[in-house]
């Protein structure tokens, strides 16, 4: 997993999350993680559905919820550390899934690694607004210290934006996500592809 790796978010979207995913994918993002907090099963199902048709191209990867990923045929999930552990998502979601793991710090990197994640999510690295609980902002050292002893792709978020993210892809990082900065913006294309360019 290497570059920009796209987020949904419904509330901070100008354009709505079907748009920001059809211009996600005519950019050939990395991945799409579809997260919805808020919605209700039948409704994140629905949704879900249909942006698995249209990243039909691309992974595409379902927050927290195993059972969505598991009904509309994602190509994985993303986990918290507050989520399923991601060994019991491995058993129900079989070996041929992507799992994704948030982590905060060096420990919980090496314990996801070892539990068979296929790529790790290092958060929050910058002061973001956009996760209400998101925590202390680790900076760009976090990356660096997984860097040294973690060997499966890092995805960097967390306050990413155009002017931090050639640091964060100096310290290692194999991709980022930036939400706010590219779904709030009235050119989502444009912004992402700027964040291509640094790949
Ligand atoms: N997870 P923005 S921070 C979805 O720390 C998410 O785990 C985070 O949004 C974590 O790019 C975050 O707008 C939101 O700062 C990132």
């Amino acid at each position: 997993m290497k570059g920009y790796y796209f987020i949904t978010d419904s509330r901070l979207s100008r354009a709505g999350n079907i748009s920001d995913v059809m211009e996600a994918a005519a950019c050939k993002v990395e991945a799409v993680q579809y997260r919805n907090k808020n919605a209700e099963t039948r409704v994140m199902y629905e949704e879900a559905l249909h942006l698995r048709k249209i990243c039909r191209d691309l992974t595409f990867l379902i927050n927290d919820r195993i059972d969505i990923a598991l009904a509309v045929g994602a190509d994985g999930v993303h986990l918290g550390q507050s989520d399923m552990p991601s060994t019991t998502a491995r058993k129900l979601l079989g070996q041929e899934k992507v799992i994704g793991v948030t982590v905060h710090n060096l420990k919980e990197a090496v314990e996801a690694e070892k539990a068979g994640a296929d790529y790790l999510g290092v958060s929050p690295i910058f002061q973001t607004a956009t996760k209400s609980d998101a925590g202390k902002p680790a900076g760009i050292a976090l990356i660096e210290e997984i860097r040294r002893k973690v060997d499966i792709p890092l995805i960097a978020i967390g306050g990413i934006n155009h002017s931090n993210a050639p640091a964060v892809i100096r310290a290692g990082a194999d991709g980022l996500c930036a939400i706010s900065c590219v779904v709030a913006s009235d050119d989502a294309t444009a912004q992402i592809k700027r964040f291509q360019d640094l790949f």
